[in-house]
């Protein structure tokens, strides 16, 4: 068995719009009721996702929910004709499209029964991600069905607000060693909502059999959520012994740097000093919103949204990175900016799952044809352009409906429906 890391990207659904349902995302908020263009932000995503093969790693998909859930609005006691307009959009948001959200993730060498473990987010913060989760499970369900080798558990009780892999880093020098794993909680986030609960964490640490010993559980910073980095990834990444984060990321650094030091001795952390970047720009440019990945050839690169390129303070500190002597060696930019208008970078937009690619469904598993097929079903399907009004208009929820169902006829996942 040869476990890779593979890294699933949520295919940007065809209702993506700017709704401005997230409190505490400056992005969401800043461009809520602009016209949104579903087709082009499913291509960027899609050229993203070509773009890490062509780097030769493992790609992974999941395809859009259905949406408008019809199931909620029913939950909600209505229906897509009449559902008030407050609730609306959250009906038909496209947010399932940040994977990284989706669940957190566990790999085998960390867990007591050596099984990949997947905890599904239950979202609970933002209503208009609140009910992604049974459709999510479902896929995960079907994509690592496996039992000898994954186990996917239902999400934390709602009490305790869990958002997934973005507040959950795993550390360690290779797949075959258990690693360190970091959940990362918010308490405070000043005038913006925490969204990860500490006891979610917890839970999902017990449920994936974790080592104690090994396991970290680590407060971010008031400052930085009161920023608007509202998940860690915003302001941390990491992969196998490379911590890569701002300096203002957790509550508490001196103490989680030094348990980390202790648990793995060869650790390099990379801090990013606020003198040089200040959370600010740090955020505007989701600079560390990038996928920080391993590259066959040796070395780490960086998988950054075009922002950061963008932003002077960022770039400049990068690029002395990079040329420097530091494990992080290539720089990539991808162009996410749809996705990236509601606060959805590289990170976001992905799930990393370290497994053997031949134990997960191979529906899920993307090459370049793959992505030609599904490249082509979204030129065809997909809207151009959603208006915040258009989601009142049944011939957009017709259209939508029918995109979704090309797209899993032409990956052959129509028992997803
Ligand atoms: O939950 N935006 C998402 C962005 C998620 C980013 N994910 C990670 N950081 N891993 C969110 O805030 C905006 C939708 C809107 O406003 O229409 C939104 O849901």
């Amino acid at each position: 068995m040869t476990l890779r890391e593979i890294n699933f990207d949520g295919i940007i659904g065809p209702s993506h719009n700017y709704a401005g349902l997230s409190f505490g995302n400056l992005a969401s908020g800043l461009n809520k009721g602009n016209v949104s263009h579903p087709k082009a932000a499913a291509l960027q995503g899609v050229e993203k996702m070509r773009h890490n093969l062509d780097l030769g790693l493992a790609q992974g998909f999941f395809v859009p929910l259905p949406r408008p859930d019809h199931d909620w609005l029913a939950d909600l006691g209505t229906t897509v004709q009449d559902v008030p307009a407050s609730l609306r959009p959250a009906a038909f948001s496209a947010s399932a499209m940040w994977a990284a959200n989706a669940a957190t993730v566990s790999p085998a060498p960390d867990t007591a029964d050596e099984r990949c473990h997947l905890t599904v987010a239950n979202l609970r913060t933002m209503a208009h991600r609140s009910h992604e989760w049974p459709d999510t499970f479902s896929q995960l369900r079907c994509a690592f069905g496996n039992a000898e080798h994954f186990r996917v558990h239902r999400p934390i009780p709602p009490t305790f607000g869990d958002e997934g892999a973005a507040n959950h880093m795993r550390l360690g020098s290779a797949h075959a060693a258990a690693g360190v794993e970091v959940f990362v909680y918010g308490q405070r986030g000043g005038a913006f909502p925490a969204r990860q609960h500490v006891e979610a964490s917890r839970a999902i640490a017990r449920h994936h059999q974790l080592d104690e010993e090994r396991t970290l559980f680590v407060a971010q910073s008031e400052e930085a959520i009161a920023a608007g980095a509202f998940h860690n990834d915003v302001v941390a990444v990491a992969n196998e012994n490379v911590l890569f984060c701002h300096e203002l990321a957790f509550e508490d650094r001196p103490s989680f740097y030094a348990a980390l030091r202790r648990l793995l001795p060869d650790v390099e952390i990379i801090e990013v000093p606020a003198s040089a970047v200040s959370l600010g720009d740090a955020i505007k440019s989701y600079m560390f919103n990038a996928q920080l990945v391993t590259l066959p050839q040796g070395g780490m690169g960086l998988i950054l949204p075009e922002e950061a390129r963008e932003t002077p303070s960022v770039w400049r500190w990068l690029e002395e990175m990079a040329s420097g002597n530091g494990p992080i060696g290539e720089l990539f930019v991808v162009d996410v900016r749809q996705s990236m208008a509601n606060g959805g970078g590289p990170a976001c937009l992905r799930l990393r799952v370290v497994a053997d690619p031949e134990t997960v469904d191979p529906r899920f598993i993307a090459d370049q044809q793959k992505l030609d097929d599904v490249s082509e079903i979204i030129e065809e399907h997909w809207p151009d352009r959603i208006a915040p009004d258009d989601l009142t208009n049944p011939e957009l929820w017709e259209q939508l409906e029918s995109a979704r169902e090309a797209l899993l006829d032409g990956l052959e996942l129509s028992d997803l429906t």
